[in-house]
C-alpha cells in the first residue's frame, strides 16, 4: 500500500482524506514516533494518545491562519509530522535538531512556544483577544491535557474566558493520566463524566420522557425549564465548565475520526468560549506505553520488541540517592514530610510515599500551592521537602519570599534537574535558580559536589531552622561511595581540595569534579591551580575565599548557571565588599537561552567540562598577549 504520511507536507494535503484514509495515516504517524522516539527519546505515550485528535483538529481548522496552542508542548510530534517537519523528525530533540515543543522559530504553525504546564487557555485567550482587536476571524485552540488542567493558571484562565465570552475553543486531552495518574477533584469530577454515563446522558433522556408524558410532560419540561440551574446541576454533562461560561461539548471518543471531526466542526460553529472533552488513551497503539503509560510518558532510547529503555549503566541517579536519604532521614524524625508537584517519579518521592504514604503529598501540577501548603506545614511544626524541578520552581518564586522566606519557615527545596537539562532544551533548564534565590533574605542555598555530599546536604538542611535550597543536576551521580550514616556539614563552609599558589578555581555543584580535572591539566603546563568546592552560594565562605584570592591574586569562578546573579556575582559582590582587587573570572552559563541537546555536548560548548575550564584559566589569566605570562 502507498504511504500516506510523506504526502502530508502541510496541513492542506489532509483535506481530501476520506475516514479509512486517516486511519492508514494514523497508523504510519504512530510507526513514525515509536521509530523516532526508541532512538531519541521523548515524550512517546502523550503523542501516541493524540495522534487521531492531531489529524482531525488539521481537518477541521486551518493551521497557521487557526490558532493551536499545546498546552506543555510535549504532545505536539504529530503536529510537527503534519506541518512540513517530516524530513527534520529524526532529529528531534537532538542538538541543534528540532525541538521536543512547540517553538515559533521553527515554523509558523507554532502559534505560541510552551513547554511549562498550563499556560495554553491564558495564552489562546491572548491570542483571541488580539484577533478581536483587529477584527480577524480565525480560530483560536487550546489543546490541555487533564494534568495540565491541575495548574492554578488554567483555572485561572478558563474563568477570566468565561467573563470575556469571545470566540475560543479548549480542547481537554483527557487520558486520567498526569505523567504519573492524575490528582484532585477535578480529575474525579473528569473520570466520573467519563464512567457513569448518567451523568451526561440524563438531560436528553429526562427530556424525552418528558415530552412522552401527555400534558403533564410539557408542563414539568416548562417548570424544569424555570429551574432550570437546580436541574442542569444534576443532569447536563459538564455542568462545572458551563457555569464557567463555556459550552461544553462531548465526552467524545478521542480516537474516532468521525466523532472528533463532528464535535470539532461543532466546536468551530458554536460562538464564545467552548470546551470538547475529548477521552484519550495514553501510550494507543504500542502495548507497552499503553501498559506503563507513566515509564513512556518521557523516556530515553528503548528497544521497540521489548519496550525496555537502553539503560546505560552506571552509578545511580543524583534522584535515587536523594531518594534513599530522604527515607534514611525521614525514619529517624517523624516531622519530616514531603511534597511533590506532579512529579513522584521524576523526583524520587514515589519511593517515599510507598513507605510513609501518611507523609508524602503529590499536590498536581501545582507548584504555587506546593510551596505555600509546605510553608503550612512547616507553621504547623512539621519539616516538608519540596522536591521540585529548579525550572519549575521558577513558577512560585512570590511564594518562597512571601510564605517561606518572610517567615522563616524551615522548608527545604530540593532543587532536582539543576544546570544543564539536555534533550529537553530551553524551557527545562535549570540555570536560573542561584539568581532567583540568592536575592531573598534567610535562604540558605547549598549545591553538592557528588551525590554523596548531597546526602550530608540534605540531612544538614532539615536540622536547619529557616529555608534552605540544595540545588542537584538530571542523571548519574560521579559514582562517589555514600558514606553512612550522613552528617551534618559545617554551616557556610567550603572545603579545599587541591592546593596551588598560581590559581584558584572555586566551583560550585557539579562543576567542581571538572575543575579538579583541569587543574590537573593545568599542572601539565606548568600552572599550579587551587580547587575549592564552595558549597554554598549563601551563606558564602568569605573567610576561604578572601583568602584564597589574597594567596594567588587570580580567581576563577564555574557554576553551571547563568552568569547573571549567579555564584559569580556573589564572590565579586564580596571582592567589591571587601576592597579586594584581584584578577576574576566567572566562567558561567551566558546571557541567552540555551537550546536543547546532550549535557556532554553543551557543557563543553560552553566550557563547563575540564577542558573548557583549563582553557578558560590559561586564556584569561596566562595568555601571553594579555602580557599576564607566569
Ligand atoms: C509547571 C510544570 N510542572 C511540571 C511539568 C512536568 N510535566 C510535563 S507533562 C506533565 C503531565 C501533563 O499531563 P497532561 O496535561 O494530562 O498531559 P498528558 O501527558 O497526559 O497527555 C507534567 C507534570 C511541566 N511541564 N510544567
Amino acid at each position: 500500500m502507498e504511504k500516506l504520511l510523506p504526502r502530508i507536507q502541510g496541513p492542506e494535503d489532509l483535506k481530501g482524506l476520506d475516514n479509512q484514509q486517516l486511519e492508514q495515516l494514523a497508523e504510519e504517524i504512530r510507526a513514525t514516533l515509536i521509530d523516532t522516539v526508541a532512538k531519541t527519546g521523548g515524550h512517546l505515550a502523550p503523542n501516541l494518545g493524540v495522534v487521531e485528535l492531531t489529524v482531525a483538529l488539521h481537518q477541521v481548522f486551518s493551521s497557521p491562519v487557526d490558532k493551536f496552542v499545546f498546552d506543555v508542548g510535549h504532545q505536539s510530534y504529530v503536529h510537527k509530522l503534519l506541518t512540513g517537519r517530516q524530513s527534520e523528525f529524526s532529529s528531534l530533540r537532538q542538538y541543534k535538531g528540532l525541538s521536543g515543543f512547540p517553538k515559533f522559530q521553527e515554523s509558523t504553525h507554532d502559534a505560541f512556544n510552551t513547554g511549562h504546564s498550563s499556560t495554553s487557555i491564558s495564552a489562546a485567550i491572548g491570542l483571541a483577544l488580539g484577533r478581536d482587536q483587529q477584527a480577524a476571524q480565525h480560530d483560536v485552540i487550546s489543546v490541555i491535557g487533564d494534568g495540565a488542567l491541575t495548574g492554578g493558571m488554567a483555572f485561572e484562565a478558563l474563568n477570566h474566558a468565561g467573563h470575556l465570552g469571545t470566540n475560543l475553543i479548549v480542547i481537554l486531552n483527557d487520558n486520567e493520566m498526569s505523567i504519573a495518574s492524575n490528582v484532585g477533584a477535578m480529575s474525579s469530577y473528569l473520570s466520573r463524566m467519563r464512567s457513569d454515563p448518567m451523568y451526561y446522558r440524563g438531560k436528553e433522556e429526562i427530556e424525552n420522557l418528558l415530552k412522552k408524558l401527555p400534558a403533564v410532560g410539557s408542563r414539568v419540561l416548562r417548570i424544569m425549564d424555570r429551574l432550570k440551574d437546580t436541574v442542569k446541576y444534576l443532569v447536563v454533562p459538564g455542568m462545572l465548565f458551563e457555569e464557567l461560561g463555556f459550552t461544553y461539548l462531548g465526552p467524545v471518543d478521542g480516537h474516532n475520526f468521525s466523532s472528533l471531526k463532528s464535535v470539532l466542526r461543532s466546536a468551530k460553529n458554536t460562538k464564545g468560549p467552548v470546551l470538547v472533552h475529548a477521552l484519550t488513551r495514553k501510550g494507543k497503539g504500542y502495548l507497552p506505553a499503553e501498559k506503563n503509560p507513566d515509564l513512556f510518558h518521557g523516556i530515553g532510547a528503548f528497544d521497540i520488541a521489548t519496550g525496555k529503555p537502553r539503560k546505560k549503566p552506571g552509578p545511580p541517579s543524583y534522584t535515587k540517592v536523594f531518594s534513599d536519604a530522604l527515607i534514611e532521614v525521614a525514619r529517624k524524625d517523624q516531622k519530616v514530610v514531603a511534597v511533590t508537584a506532579a512529579m513522584p517519579g521524576g523526583t524520587g518521592i514515589d519511593k517515599f510515599s510507598e513507605e510513609f504514604p501518611k507523609r508524602a503529598y503529590d499536590v498536581g501540577i501545582a507548584e504555587q500551592h506546593a510551596v505555600t501548603m509546605s510553608a503550612g506545614l512547616a507553621a504547623a511544626g512539621y519539616k516538608p521537602v519540596v522536591a521540585i524541578y529548579s525550572t519549575f520552581l521558577q513558577r512560585a518564586y512570590d511564594q518562597v519570599m512571601h510564605d517561606v522566606a518572610l517567615q522563616n519557615l524551615p522548608v527545604v527545596f530540593a532543587l532536582d534537574r539543576a544546570g544543564i537539562v539536555g534533550e529537553d532544551g530551553e524551557t527545562h533548564q535549570g540555570l536560573f535558580d542561584f539568581a532567583f534565590l540568592r536575592n531573598i533574605p534567610r535562604m540558605t542555598i547549598m549545591a553538592p559536589k557528588d551525590e554523596n555530599e548531597l546526602r550530608h546536604m540534605l540531612l544538614t538542611a532539615i536540622k536547619q531552622d529557616g529555608p534552605v535550597s540544595i540545588r542537584y543536576p538530571r542523571g548519574k551521580g560521579v559514582g562517589a561511595s555514600l558514606e553512612a550514616p550522613m552528617h551534618e556539614l559545617p554551616p557556610g563552609k567550603g572545603e579545599i581540595l587541591r592546593q596551588g599558589e598560581d590559581v584558584s578555581i572555586i566551583a560550585i555543584g557539579n562543576t567542581v569534579y571538572p575543575s579538579l580535572e583541569a587543574a590537573e591539566l593545568l599542572e601539565k603546563e606548568g600552572i599550579a591551580a587551587a580547587v575549592v568546592n564552595a558549597r554554598y552560594v549563601k551563606p558564602l565562605d568569605n573567610e576561604l575565599i578572601l583568602n584564597q584570592a589574597e594567596k594567588s591574586g587570580k580567581l576563577l569562578t564555574v557554576e553551571e548557571h547563568v552568569l547573571a546573579g549567579g555564584f559569580g556575582g556573589a564572590v565579586l559582590e564580596l571582592l567589591a565588599q571587601k576592597d579586594l582587587r584581584v584578577e576574576v573570572y566567572n566562567l558561567a552559563i551566558p546571557d541567552e537561552f540555551i537550546q536543547q541537546g546532550d549535557t556532554a555536548i553543551m557543557r563543553k560548548e560552553y566550557k563547563l567540562d575540564a577542558a573548557g575550564i583549563a582553557d578558560t584559566v590559561r586564556k584569561r589569566f596566562f595568555s601571553s598577549e594579555k602580557g599576564l605570562k607566569k
